[in-house]
């Protein structure tokens, strides 16, 4: 641990350049999962801070998940997220594809409700002048690692009330015999911003992967348009491949 890996502090107030210089070294791998973090009076020192400061940059990256403490052993960088593979060619859910492999999966909700629509979403969902749309916006983890932020919208005639989903939407849709059985889904590369990389606990700039996913039902009404960020650093999509005919 040298004082190297606190180069460039950038702009900002002192303790956002401390977070952000602790998050860069993480991120470029100066600072490896598991090591031990000085401590707060030899952090003030190498950086030339004040203890406050220190301890307000510190704060928030075990706040954003980049740290962690042990108390009495002292702060640590947060261990590497276990990766997890996941097969593409099958159309099921976040709780059925965590529960295969017996995990626990856990929702955050950030917005859930019936609103006008966007016009992406009028072109996407194929809907009227005076169509609704239900939004259901979470991050969802497993065991205790966020693992995505899911956007989802759909037709208010698909799902009239949003508010009714507690835990898996494909149930929901399963139980009223919508649930869809088509889907088209695009991948692409996503560097994930400020807010979003803060709900992942991973730091700003981390790599992610942007998902599209828009499904059908077999008379190819279209249920669900959902946009999610995956964690780059926790997934693995995987797709078996047959000659051609
Ligand atoms: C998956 C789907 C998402 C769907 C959700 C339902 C991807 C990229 N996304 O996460 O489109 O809305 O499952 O999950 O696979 P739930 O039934 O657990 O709510």
């Amino acid at each position: 641990f040298t004082p190297e890996a606190f180069a460039d502090p950038g702009a900002g107030p002192l303790y956002v350049q401390l977070h952000r210089r602790i998050a860069e070294a993480i991120a470029s791998g100066r600072l490896q999962p598991g090591d031990n973090l000085p401590p707060e009076r030899e952090l003030a020192a190498l950086t030339g801070l004040s203890r406050v400061t220190v301890r307000k940059g510190v704060e928030a990256l075990v706040a954003s998940g980049q740290l962690v403490q042990r108390r009495g052993s002292g702060t640590f960088v947060a261990p590497r997220v276990e990766r997890l593979e996941q097969a593409l060619s099958l159309l099921t859910s976040f709780t059925e594809d965590m529960g295969r492999r017996g995990r626990r999966v856990e929702s955050r909700w950030l917005a859930r409700g019936l609103h006008a629509p966007a016009p992406e979403e009028v072109m996407a969902l194929g809907l009227g002048a005076n169509d609704r749309v239900a939004r259901l916006a979470r991050v969802r983890s497993s065991d205790g690692t966020p693992l995505a932020i899911e956007r989802a919208s759909l037709p208010a005639s698909i799902l009239p009330d949003p508010e009714g989903v507690e835990a898996s939407l494909y149930a929901v849709l399963e139980a009223r015999g919508t649930r869809p059985v088509r889907a088209v889904q695009r991948i692409s590369a996503a560097n994930l911003g400020a807010r979003d990389a803060d709900l992942l606990g991973v730091p700003p700039g981390a790599a992610g992967l942007r998902i599209e996913r828009v499904s059908y039902l077999p008379s190819g009404q279209v249920v669900e348009f959902t946009r999610s960020l995956y964690r780059g650093d926790a997934y693995d999509f995987a797709v078996e491949l047959k000659l051609a005919p």
